[in-house]
């Protein structure tokens, strides 16, 4: 279990800022490198990669380019979903959802990643600082049309209370936006998961400088 390892990625993100979340199918035309290189060129720390209608091989193919280009820039490269797409491409970590492969298990194969579980509730973020994630999803905050399925919660309370009783580090997502950014902010946000208000944008770096100033 190779903390060192992980306290060294944490120490190159700032303590408030955008986590960037690619997904093609949002944008007007991009493709997932493009992205990346624009979210890079704004200074993004982390970025998560979440594409749930390609397939595994065209998502590797992604992800070993995206990776290349992360480590070059010293940025943290999470995989959503696909454990094994992470452990080929040597991400930086893994983010997990309630209802895919146990943490437990996650942490057994992928021991020295980053792992990131989504919560919707306060039982189920207590649960993940209990079981060892290293980072938790708090969400959907907003309605949002990017998720199918997406979960109840009580979001800007839910978020509040993280921000009072959960020592570990929190991202909030679900339908932020530069428009909704401040309130996110006034309930404990640190940390803000978009995907389309980055991904869909004409210019993602001019946008990611707007969103900075609601911000700072
Ligand atoms: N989990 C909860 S909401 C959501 C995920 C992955 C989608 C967020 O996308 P957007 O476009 O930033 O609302
Ligand atoms: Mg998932």
């Amino acid at each position: 279990y190779d903390l060192e390892k992980k306290f060294s990625i944490r120490k190159t993100l700032p303590d408030t800022d955008i986590y960037g979340i690619l997904g093609e199918e949002f944008s007007a035309g991009k493709s997932n490198i493009e992205i990346t290189k624009e979210m890079i060129k704004a200074n993004i720390k982390i970025i998560q990669y979440r594409e749930k209608n390609k397939s595994k091989c065209d998502k590797l193919k992604d992800c070993q380019a995206i990776r290349k280009i992360t480590s070059v820039n010293d940025v943290i490269f999470i995989v959503n979903d696909d454990i094994d797409i992470a452990l080929a491409v040597k991400a930086d970590g893994i983010h997990i959802g309630q209802k895919d492969m146990p943490i437990e298990i996650v942490k057994n194969i992928a021991s020295d990643m980053i792992i990131g579980l989504s919560t919707h509730n306060q039982k189920q973020a207590l649960e993940a600082v209990e079981k060892g994630a290293d980072y938790i999803g708090v969400g959907p905050i907003f309605n949002t049309s990017t998720k199918k399925n997406l979960e109840k919660c009580d979001g800007l309370s839910f978020l509040k209370w993280v921000s009072e009783n959960i020592s570990i580090p929190f991202v909030a997502i679900g339908g932020i936006k530069e428009s909704n950014i401040a309130t996110v902010k006034k309930h404990g946000g640190k940390y803000f998961a978009m995907i389309s208000e980055l991904v869909g944008s004409e210019n993602i770096v001019k946008k990611i400088n707007l969103i900075r100033k609601k911000l700072y």
